[in-house]
């Protein structure tokens, strides 16, 4: 079994305590920070900016990746790779050019990756795969924490997976959204090896960086059993 990529999703976190949140996912080894940058238009929902990624930059060292849920992302770019964003994620159905948004996050050597909804046929991101290190496969709908997950998603996971193997490429499967410990095997055996955490998992008013250290434990011995 391969290791597996933890990501904590910064928005479902306890914003009033949030350094010390930081610091204790950072001495329990989490793999990188999650920011979930929201509009208002392309999601329903309006969440974190541009100064939560500078902001968690200058008090922790873990790498954080802007996940945007933004309609005209071309025009943010350099904003949030000024802000230290060490990955940006654009979503597939929000617009732009995307080729050249994609080459401008490379070009400034920050990581480019592309998210994609539950619902848009996994084809749309044919010309995409070989122009990004990840693919961010949402499953729940982008917009709010806590959803129960669509379960094409398992389904949508195996068969990227296969694409990706089939074309030699190394790009990473990402998997957001109502990741439990179950969720987690069930996706990790399909082929994601980067996982966002939030309310399904770490974030439930306790300790993230001890609920990390025990998901991890419990997410390698469930992929035995499955
Ligand atoms: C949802 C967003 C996510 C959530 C995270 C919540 O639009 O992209 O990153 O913050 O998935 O996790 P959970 O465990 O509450 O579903
Ligand atoms: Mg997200």
């Amino acid at each position: 079994m391969g290791k597996l990529t933890y990501a904590a999703s910064v928005m479902c976190a306890n914003l009033m305590r949030l350094e010390t949140d930081l610091s204790s996912l950072e001495t329990a080894q989490c793999d990188e920070l999650h920011f979930d940058i929201m509009d208002g238009f392309f999601v329903p929902n309006i969440t974190l900016g541009l100064d939560f990624v500078r902001a968690a930059k200058s008090v922790c060292s873990l790498p954080c990746n802007a996940h945007l849920m933004i309609r005209d992302a071309g025009r943010y770019l350099d904003r949030f790779v000024d802000a230290g964003s060490d990955s940006i994620t654009l979503h597939l159905e929000a617009g732009g050019h995307l080729h050249r948004n994609l080459m401008r996050i490379r070009e400034a050597g920050v990581s480019p990756g592309i998210a994609i909804n539950p619902a848009t046929p996994l084809t749309k991101l044919d010309y995409l795969l070989d122009h990004v290190d990840r693919v961010l496969m949402m499953t729940v709908d982008p917009g709010y924490a806590g959803q129960k997950i669509i379960p094409s998603a398992f389904e949508r996971v195996r068969i990227l997976k296969e694409n990706l193997d089939h074309r030699k490429l190394k790009t990473r499967i990402e998997v957001d959204g109502n990741i439990s410990v179950t969720n987690a095997a069930k996706l990790a055996n399909a082929g994601a090896t980067i996982f966002v955490l939030g309310t399904a998992s770490i974030f439930q008013g306790g300790d993230p960086g001890e609920a990390l250290s025990e998901f991890r434990r419990a997410v390698d011995a469930k992929r035995l059993c499955l």
